[in-house]
């Protein structure tokens, strides 16, 4: 029997950072693909919206007016789904039935007043400005005493079920840390007291040695593809040092992170030539005060998009039942990034 390799032969590799499995079966790329196919949208969005309730000027449902704003512009979310005025209190009965009240609050961050613009269109001095709100609002929203986790993100797209094509993205803050950032949280804690580093620091000085999933790298931050990756296109941006938070960073750093944030965009839009839907947000060390070494700042990128601009990966069947399953490998994905131009394709 011939040895085992791991670019043809299904394998199960293993996520370090949430000590789940994705199946990875390589020589099924090859299957002939007769499922759904749909026609890529048309972008051609206006500068200014007069229906978008996210337009510099206009009224949003709630009734309130935006201002004038010139860069970003942050506000309370008409619809939060965590509200601040919640009392204390739980539902417990016996082993299976428990409830907690839960404590929070939502926002919606515009990265830029022009309703066509999107990450990768914008200039990174504008970006920049995108990264300092989410710092000031990661430190003042954490800041407050019931709030212990503060969940920055961006869905972008119809597809990902976004709202509207305006630049934004959200903050969701809460009491309790949610399940994501908690698997996290525990790989981390267990890699930092056997090894006394950060599970990243040691995984982006690996990445960076082979190269082989690393698609950007500044003096700061460098974008992958991870090892475990489960979604066809996924990736993540890393601090190269290990930072607990946002609120670490200096100027240098937090234009460093913009820098990363385009390039990557840039690469996602021009791998099938639109505007490329994904979910991506931000995990960072919770905010209940404590010390935390062993969080290490990074940001997620979980696009639906598969072999073009209209087939999507479903995350259903198996993947729903058992555990997510890839067919193109991580290093295939890193390759076929790599290899796009550097430019936006409406700039070229
Ligand atoms: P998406 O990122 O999924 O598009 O969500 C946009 C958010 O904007 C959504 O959570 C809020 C919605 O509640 N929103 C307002 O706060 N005010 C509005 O006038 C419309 C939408
Ligand atoms: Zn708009």
């Amino acid at each position: 029997m011939e040895t085992f390799e791991f670019t043809e032969h299904s394998h199960r590799r293993y996520n370090a950072l949430t000590g789940e499995w994705v199946l990875v079966s390589p020589h099924r790329t090859k299957r002939p693909w007769q499922g759904k196919v749909e026609k890529p949208p048309v972008d051609d969005r206006p500068e200014y919206d007069p229906k978008c309730y996210l337009c510099p000027g206009n009224e949003r449902i709630g009734g309130e007016k935006n201002p004038e704003y010139k860069d970003v512009y942050v506000f309370q979310n008409d619809f939060s789904a965590l509200v601040p005025d919640i009392p204390d209190g739980d539902f417990i009965k016996g082993d299976l039935f428990r409830a907690e009240s839960e404590r929070g609050f939502c926002k919606v961050i515009c990265f830029s007043p022009r309703h066509d613009l999107t990450i990768p269109e914008m200039e990174v001095d504008a970006i920049k400005k995108v990264v300092d709100l989410w710092q000031k609002e990661y430190k003042e929203i954490g800041g407050l005493d019931y709030i212990n986790h503060v969940q920055i993100f961006e869905n972008k797209g119809d597809i990902m079920g976004c709202s509207n094509p305006h630049p934004h993205g959200q903050i969701w803050a809460q009491t309790s840390v949610p399940g994501e950032p908690a698997k996290e949280s525990i790989k981390q804690k267990e890699y930092f007291e056997k090894h006394g580093k950060t599970l990243l620091e040691d995984y982006v000085a690996e990445e960076l040695a082979s190269g082989e999933r690393v698609l950007v790298e500044n003096d700061h931050f460098v974008a992958l593809v991870p090892f475990w990756a489960n979604w066809p296109f996924e990736t993540m941006i890393i601090s190269k040092k290990a930072k607990q938070s946002l609120a670490e960073l200096n100027e240098e750093e937090k234009l460093a992170l913009a820098d990363a944030y385009k390039k990557l965009t840039v690469m996602y839009d021009n791998l099938f030539e639109v505007s490329f839907p994904y979910s991506a947000g931000i995990h960072q060390a919770p905010t209940d005060g404590k010390d935390y070494p062993e969080w290490h700042l990074h940001m997620h990128f979980y696009p639906p998009l598969l072999r073009s601009a209209s087939v999507k990966k479903f995350m259903v069947g198996y993947e729903m039942m058992a555990n997510p399953q890839r067919d193109i490998t991580a290093e295939q994905a890193a390759e076929k990034l790599r290899a796009l131009p550097t430019v936006h394709f409406k700039e070229q």
